[in-house]
């Protein structure tokens, strides 16, 4: 894929890619190019083959501050934004990107995620976050409902009545209020984030990247579904799952008493 973007930093790291959103002078805050650009970066990670893990995280002192108000203002006096559900869909063309790639996603976190970059973290499929991380939902501050995802992805991870609460009254969570509901998967000190993230990420990309994706779609159906339709799909999935090579070397590790290794076949 290529790495020449003017707003995105692109390191591939063994199995492990990062994208790193880069417009530090404003945290982050999306415009219409850092916007293309994403979407165009994780749609090259869910094809490349090289990619068994997706890092997406922020340079400077924050993840994201949401959409870039200064674009948002200046698109509609002069007419460039239309409708704003057109501009939204932008954004769930990236969210939806990343829940159907067939790896593992996962949204670094340090200092502030502020409205459509929150909601792009909690669209990953797990978030680490740094101790210094703020989490706002920062739409109702501006008159807005939380969109890119935010309206479906917080009440699945926090609840109905805290997503009430989030969505609300917009206040920061910090990380390790985050961890505590259930928002992040686990936070740690800000001194230790690049490592426990390296770590979190290089673990994934070392495992059964085909059994992640079958995983995946396992649990992101399973959450929309009754329990016959689980089921049925599990069956269809371990299926796949039992012939792979990964499996098939990993009993044979178990039984020689060593590690297995996974080539994500
Ligand atoms: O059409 C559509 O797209 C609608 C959909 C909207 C989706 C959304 O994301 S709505 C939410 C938009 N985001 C916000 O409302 C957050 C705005 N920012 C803030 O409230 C604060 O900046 C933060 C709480 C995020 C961080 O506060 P703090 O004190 O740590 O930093 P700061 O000093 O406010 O920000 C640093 C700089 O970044 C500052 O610029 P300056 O003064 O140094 O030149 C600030 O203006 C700039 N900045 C921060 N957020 C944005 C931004 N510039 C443009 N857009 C931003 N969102």
């Amino acid at each position: 894929m290529r790495t020449d973007f003017q707003h995105l930093l692109i390191q591939q790291d063994g199995g492990v890619l990062t994208i790193t959103m880069n417009r530090p002078e404003v945290l982050n805050a999306f415009n219409d190019s850092m916007l293309a650009e994403l979407t165009e970066a994780v749609e090259a990670a869910a094809q490349d083959e090289a990619v068994r893990c997706v890092v997406l995280t922020g340079a400077g002192r924050a993840f994201g501050s949401g959409q870039d108000l200064r674009s948002l203002a200046e698109g509609r006096s002069s007419g460039a934004i239309g409708t704003v559900s057109r501009h939204v869909q932008k954004y769930h063309r990236v969210v939806l990107a990343i829940r159907s790639m067939p790896k593992p996603v996962i949204a670094a976190v340090r200092g502030v995620a502020a409205g459509i970059s929150c909601n792009i973290a909690l669209g990953c499929d797990m978030r680490i976050a740094a101790d210094d991380a703020r989490f706002i939902e920062a739409f109702a501050r501006i008159g807005l409902i939380p969109d890119g995802g935010g309206g479906y992805f917080l009440p699945r991870l926090v609840g109905v009545g805290k997503a009430m609460e989030l969505a609300m009254l917009a206040d920061e969570i910090s990380g390790p209020e985050a961890e505590r509901i259930g928002l992040v998967n686990k936070c740690v000190p800000v001194e230790e984030f690049e490592e426990a993230t390296r770590a979190f990420a290089q673990r994934l990309a070392n495992g059964p990247t085909l059994a992640y994706a079958l995983i995946k779609k396992l649990i992101y159906t399973s959450a929309e579904s009754d329990l016959q339709t689980s089921l049925r799909l599990e069956g269809e999935l371990q299926d796949i799952a039992f012939e792979t090579e990964d499996h098939q070397n990993a009993v044979v590790a178990f039984l020689q008493k060593r590690p297995p290794e996974y080539k994500g076949r």
